[in-house]
C-alpha cells in the first residue's frame, strides 16, 4: 500500500477525550473515530489489526474443535424471556420493537439463542459434544463507556457455547477452552493470566477471567509472580487427550490469582511467599463460564443419552473481547514514541520510507522493493509522500510497524538501505539485494 493513496488520518496532537495511552494512540494513528459514546468506527488501519486478531482467535477456536457459526445481532425478546433475563439484564440492554409492536434487543450475549439452535439441531448424546462460536458485534448499553475501544457499547466478541452430555465431558470442553485461549493470546505476544472470577449476569458455578496487566486495566489484580515465568508456549497438546488438557489446566491454575472481586488477602498471604506477592492491574480479554444446566433447564434443552432416558445439556459459554484486544495489546506494547506491533497483528509489517520523494533513482529503488516484497506476500506500507525525513521517521514510529526500511540517495550510492526493528530500535545496513530475502510472508 502506498501511503500517499491510503487513509490514515494522522492527528498532531494528542486527543483530549483520551484517558489512556491506548485510546490516544488509536485516535492519534488513525485506526478508529468515535461516532456516539462508546461506538466506533474501524479505519483501514485499525480494521486490518482487528482482522488480524479476529483472525487468530478463530483459528484457535477451530483447532481446538468448536465450530463456526453466525447468529443475529438483533435478536427477538422471547427466548429471553423464558430464561428469566429479559428483565434481569436491566438497563445494559438495548431493546427495540420492530413495525409489529414485537420486542427485540440486540444482543449483549446469545446463551439463550444458541441453546435454541443446539436443542433444535441434537436430539442424541450420539451427536455430541458439540462447541459452536461466533465472532459477532455486541452492544450493551454501559453506564460508562470509556477508554475507548476498551469498554465500547457496540463490541466484536467471539463468543463460543459448549454442549455435553455429562459433568464429566462439560468439564472437559472448559478444559480445551482455557487451553486455547492460553494459546491464543500468546500467539498476540500477551501473557494473559488466567483468575478465578465473578460470573455476574452471566451466571454459573466456575469461570475463569484472563487479564493482561496493565496500569490502566479496570480490575485489581492479585497474584503469584511464578506465572510469569511460566512456559506459555508449550500447548501444543492433543486436544482429545483429556489428561494432558486437565494437567496444562492445573498447572496454570496451581497458583494464586484472583481479581479484586475474588481476592482473599489471607489466602494470599498464605500461599504466596512475601518476595512473590503481585498485585496491581489488568485488562479482561476472555471470561470462560461453566453452567451446568442453567440454560438448558428453562430452555428445555435435553437429549437422549446413552441408557436411552432423557438427561438435560452441560453447558458452557467462553467470551474472547476482540475488538477490546486492539486496545489491550498497545496498552501492553507502547513506547513513548508510539505502538510497537507484535508482528502476528500488526497492520502491515514492514514500513518502508522514501527519504527522497521525487528523486528518480531513490523513487526506482523503493519501488522495486515494495513489489519484490508484495510479490512475496509481505505486507508494506510504502510511505512514498513528499515529507520531512523528521516528520516520516517519527509517523513510521507512531504507528508502530515492526520494521522499516529506510532507503535514501546517500545509502543507495553504496547499494544498501537501513532496516531498523521498532521494539529494539536496532539498526543495521543491509545491502539492497539482501532486502527482501530479510522478510517473509
Ligand atoms: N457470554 C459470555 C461468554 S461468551 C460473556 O458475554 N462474557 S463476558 O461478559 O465476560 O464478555 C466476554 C468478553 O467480552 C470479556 O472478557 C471482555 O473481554 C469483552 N467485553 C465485555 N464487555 C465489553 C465492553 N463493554 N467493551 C469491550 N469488550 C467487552
Amino acid at each position: 500500500m502506498r501511503l500517499s493513496q491510503y487513509f490514515m488520518p494522522i492527528l498532531r496532537d494528542d486527543p483530549k477525550e483520551a484517558e489512556i495511552i491506548s485510546h490516544k494512540l488509536m485516535l492519534r494513528t488513525g485506526m478508529i473515530r468515535q461516532e456516539a459514546a462508546g461506538s466506533y468506527s474501524w479505519l483501514p488501519m485499525g480494521y486490518r489489526v482487528l482482522r488480524k486478531i479476529e483472525k487468530i482467535v478463530r483459528e484457535e477456536q477451530d483447532r481446538s474443535g468448536a465450530i463456526e457459526v453466525l447468529m443475529p445481532t438483533i435478536q427477538p425478546a422471547d427466548l429471553w424471556r423464558k430464561s428469566g433475563r429479559y428483565d434481569a439484564y436491566g438497563k445494559e440492554m438495548l431493546r427495540i420493537k420492530d413495525r409489529h409492536d414485537r420486542d427485540m434487543l440486540y444482543g449483549p450475549t446469545n446463551e439463550e439463542m444458541i441453546t435454541d439452535i443446539f436443542r433444535q439441531g441434537v436430539q442424541s448424546y450420539k451427536d455430541m459434544p458439540r462447541n459452536l462460536y461466533h465472532i459477532q458485534w455486541k452492544f450493551r448499553d454501559e453506564v460508562r463507556p470509556r477508554f475507548g475501544v476498551m469498554r465500547g457499547r457496540e463490541f466484536l466478541m467471539k463468543d463460543a457455547y459448549s454442549f455435553d452430555v455429562s459433568r464429566e465431558a462439560g468439564q472437559h470442553a472448559y478444559n480445551k477452552m482455557f487451553v486455547a485461549y492460553l494459546r491464543t493470546f500468546a500467539r498476540m505476544g500477551l501473557k494473559a493470566v488466567p483468575m478465578r472470577a465473578e460470573t455476574g449476569p452471566i451466571g454459573g458455578d466456575d469461570s475463569h477471567e484472563f487479564l493482561v496487566l496493565a496500569e490502566t486495566g479496570e480490575s485489581g489484580v492479585f497474584f503469584d509472580r511464578a506465572f510469569l515465568d511460566m512456559d506459555w508456549s508449550a500447548f501444543d497438546i492433543d486436544y482429545d487427550d483429556v489428561a494432558a488438557v486437565a494437567k496444562v489446566v492445573d498447572t496454570f491454575t496451581s497458583k494464586y490469582a484472583a481479581t479484586d472481586e475474588k481476592h482473599d488477602a489471607a489466602e494470599f498471604e498464605k500461599r504466596v511467599p512475601d518476595a512473590a506477592r503481585v498485585s496491581g492491574r489488568g485488562i479482561e480479554v476472555g471470561h470462560i463460564f461453566f453452567f451446568g444446566t442453567k440454560y438448558s433447564a428453562p430452555l428445555g434443552c435435553e437429549v437422549q443419552g446413552a441408557d436411552g432416558k432423557k438427561v438435560l445439556v452441560q453447558s458452557g459459554s467462553y467470551g474472547i473481547g476482540v475488538s477490546r484486544l486492539v486496545g489491550g495489546i498497545i496498552e501492553a506494547s507502547h513506547d513513548d514514541a508510539g505502538i510497537i506491533w507484535p508482528e502476528p497483528v500488526a497492520p502491515f509489517k514492514v514500513g518502508l520510507i522514501n527519504l527522497k520523494a521525487g528523486d528518480p533513482e531513490t523513487e526506482a529503488a523503493c519501488v522495486h522493493i515494495y513489489k519484490a516484497l508484495e510479490a512475496k506476500g509481505v505486507e508494506v506500507l510504502y510511505d512514498d509522500r513528499d515529507d520531512r525525513p523528521g516528520a516520516k521517521f517519527a509517523v513510521m514510529d507512531l504507528i508502530g510497524l515492526p520494521w522499516q526500511v529506510i532507503i535514501g540517495p546517500r545509502g543507495l550510492k553504496d547499494g544498501i538501505a537501513e532496516v531498523k526493528n521498532r521494539k529494539t530500535g536496532a539498526r543495521e545496513n543491509v545491502a539492497l539485494d539482501q532486502i527482501v530475502a530479510r522478510f517473509s510472508a
